[in-house]
């Protein structure tokens, strides 16, 4: 991976201005008075009453009771890090947006999120993730505020609330935690077909990322570029990791969820520690104005993609993630993202989900940081200053000049001034024919529920289909109403038959034909003469849905191997391994029996910062067993084996050094194409080659691997 080194930019000078460095400094009050005494409060003698009259005391107790701010309503649990977007391809055709154009260098903050959980719930649960990231241009904020699935589960923005609260928690008892495997949950969702293709890749691996790093992030609306002569282009974007798109096995992410469940966060601070700086392609799909109802779906409906072999994928630029933020509350937590931000030569479709986003995000954050002087906070202020006539409310900081707050006016020469009036551009809204009656109505080019499901179904691998399955009969067995499972499996029914009747085999049922008579109850409500037979699609597969790695394309990079040891080991069969994988930009983790020094067979130690107590297979990306006079002690250590077996189950590469091969015996591993052993041959490479694949996959055809 190109390790860059972060320059600065216009937005890390700003926010060093608000930085407090405690080091060497003298502890004071909130207003600067010196503090003598910081462990006793004022008291009438020292075995007394406290005193009222303590303003030390009081000052600290006031902020302290006030520190918790009330959390995102979803979203809740986030991780962030800043970085800088860098533009390569000219699209001055399409777009007049600056921090677009080639060679454009722009900072930005890019929050991931699970959506479900509140803020202390577990990275690794079943979840969309959010990739919402804001652009500091030098025409103000754009935030690109998307997740890492390209659909949405509802269409249109009035059902918003009742798909979170169904999700989230039941109200009655605040349960389950971060997790759509509940009642609830399926109880909407099989009355809403519209959900059927999201739900597809909510069960999907994509929604157990290995690492935030190597998720796809995307837009997930059609947007519009604007160009400099006001022509529109509607646009999807797209983020494709440089480390491939990656997921773990629901088994393991559970496992996970308890050895550590700040496995993301850490993974991404620590990569960014190390200088691993995560990078993403940005990619835009581009449709002209006139394409614009030429497609078997409508562009406008956010439960379909544009399939990449209809509308190609253009590269256009890179981001890099390569600043960890400096404080988790003033950064992460207070970072207010809003689709209604846009820049010049960019605007909003009428996806009538996006536009009913621009109203929320905006009343969230006047409600979840305490009025409308959010964008005041340091990590929300635009890099240009922002200018206007607003004023007051709570918690401002901007001091205002001079007497004028109103426009028009003459006292300060018009200023500040609209730019229409000096022949700038400014910010203009598309100029787009409207003509329409005011109805509450649902388009019947949004009645196609099925069609893109099957698609991302049919797309995926054997392996992939199957963790599918795996994900429905998991959720839908934690579902304790049988007319729920079977309204579901009605759904499933229309979209592949082969899946409907895998999933019911699971749950001990026959899939209903037809939709249940609720579910069709209440899509008439949206589309009275439904059924509407759909068009015949454009692609009946996509190889872009499926994360499988194609033979010689992967990478190891950043990816942690476990090297399994006990006092004695070798120095030189541990290095045999590390150096190859070093090589490859991958880390190998020495787990020892305790923490501090271990004795190495050549003499001399090495020193252990992990332990078979706290470090478990799902932590890592494979296992190697390197040789020496630790042998002994392996073959007597449950915990070895429990590394070896969890390892080998979750169809990861497995190495054993000369003379180690032995342990196996006692495990349940068996000799396959991820099971290397160094007996001749190149087998670092071999075992590189092996974790490039990312996973065994023909291991679970032949040992039923829990998915
Ligand atoms: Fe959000 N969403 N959302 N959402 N969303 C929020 O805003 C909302 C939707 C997404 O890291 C909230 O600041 C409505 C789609 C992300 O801070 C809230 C609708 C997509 C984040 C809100 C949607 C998203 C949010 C809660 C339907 C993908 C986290 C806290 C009309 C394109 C941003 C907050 C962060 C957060 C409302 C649908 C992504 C309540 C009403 C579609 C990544 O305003």
């Amino acid at each position: 991976m190109k390790k860059i080194q972060p320059a600065s930019n216009p937005k890390v000078e700003q926010l060093k201005t608000h930085v407090v460095d405690n080091a060497n400094q003298r502890l004071t009050t909130n207003d600067g008075s010196p503090i003598y005494d910081n462990n006793n409060t004022l008291k009438a003698g020292n075995r007394g009453p406290s005193l009222l009259q303590d303003h030390v005391y009081l000052d600290k107790l006031m902020h302290f009771d006030r520190e918790r701010i009330t959390e995102r309503v979803v979203h809740a649990r986030g991780s962030a890090a800043h970085g800088v977007l860098e533009i390569h391809e000219d699209i001055t055709a399409y777009t007049s947006a600056k921090f677009l154009q080639k060679g454009a260098v722009t900072p930005l903050f890019l929050r991931f999120s699970t959506v479900a959980g509140f803020r202390g719930s577990t990275d690794l649960a079943r979840d969309v993730r959010g990739f919402a990231i804001k652009f500091y241009t030098e025409d103000g904020n754009f935030d690109l505020v998307g997740n890492n699935i390209p659909v949405f589960f509802i269409q249109d923005a009035m059902n918003f609330p009742d798909l979170v609260h169904a999700v989230k928690p039941e109200p009655n008892n605040e349960m389950p935690q971060a997790a759509s495997a509940h009642d609830t949950f399926w109880d909407f969702i099989s009355l809403m077909p519209e959900a059927a293709h999201m739900v597809m890749w909510a069960m999907s691996d994509r929604a157990i990322p290995r690492s935030l790093r190597m998720m796809e992030g995307f837009g997930v609306h059609t947007f519009k570029l604007v160009n400099a002569e006001g022509k529109g282009t509607f646009v999807k974007f797209h983020w494709k990791p440089k480390l491939g798109v990656h997921s773990v096995a629901w088994n393991e992410a559970q496992k996970i969820s308890g050895f550590n469940s700040d496995f993301h966060r850490q993974d991404l601070w620590e990569a960014i520690e190390k200088g691993n700086f995560p990078q993403w392609d940005l990619g835009v799909q581009l449709i002209p104005e006139e394409d614009e109802l030429k497609y078997s779906f409508d562009i406008l409906d956010v439960t379909k993609i544009v399939p990449e072999e209809v509308v190609p994928v253009k590269i256009i630029g890179t981001m890099t993630l390569n600043r960890n933020p400096e404080n988790f509350f003033a950064e992460t937590e207070q970072s207010a993202f809003d689709p209604g931000r846009l820049v010049p030569g960019i605007d909003v479709s009428d996806d009538p989900l996006l536009q009913g986003r621009i109203f929320s995000y905006m009343d969230t954050q006047n409600y979840r940081l305490g009025g409308p002087n959010f964008h005041e906070l340091p990590i929300n202020r635009s890099v240009n200053q922002k200018h206007n006539n607003q004023l007051d409310g709570f918690a401002k900081s901007d001091i205002l000049k001079g007497e004028v707050s109103y426009f028009p006016n003459s006292k300060q020469a018009g200023c500040p001034y609209q730019a229409m009036l000096k022949g700038e551009t400014g910010f203009q809204s598309h100029k787009q024919p409207v003509d329409g009656k005011k109805v509450r109505e649902r388009s019947d080019s949004f009645a196609d529920h099925f069609t893109q499901a099957r698609l991302f179904f049919r797309s995926q691998s054997p392996e992939e289909q199957d963790h599918i399955i795996g994900a429905y009969s998991f959720e839908l067995s934690k579902v304790t109403d049988p007319k729920i499972r079977e309204r579901e499996l009605a759904i499933l029914y229309q979209i592949d038959e082969a899946l409907a009747s895998r999933v019911g085999e699971n749950l001990n049922i026959t899939p209903p034909k037809e939709l249940d008579p609720l579910t069709l109850q209440f899509v008439r409500q949206n589309h009275p003469n439904y059924p509407i037979k759909p068009k015949k699609p454009e692609v009946e597969k996509s190889a872009a849905l499926s994360m499988k790695v194609k033979e010689g394309k992967g990478t190891i990079e950043t990816r942690k191997v476990a090297f399994l040891v006990e006092n004695g080991v070798s120095k030189a069969s541990i290095d045999a391994l590390k150096s190859a994988l070093e090589k490859e930009g991958a880390e190998a983790v020495l787990i020892g029996p305790k923490v501090g020094p271990l004795k190495l067979k050549e003499g001399g130690t090495t020193d252990i910062a992990h332990t078979y107590f706290t470090d478990k297979s799902v932590l890592y990306d494979a296992v190697y067993t390197p040789a020496g006079d630790s042998v002994g002690a392996l073959k007597a250590n449950p915990d070895y084996y429990e590394f070896l077996n969890e390892a080998y189950t979750h169809c990861k590469a497995l190495a054993f050094a000369k003379g180690t091969e032995s342990l196996m015996e006692k495990s349940f591993v068996e000799k396959d194409a991820g099971v290397i052993l160094e007996e001749g041959g190149d087998w670092t490479q071999e075992f590189v080659n092996a974790m490039k694949m990312h996973r065994i996959w023909e291991r679970e055809k032949a040992r039923k691997v829990p998915s």
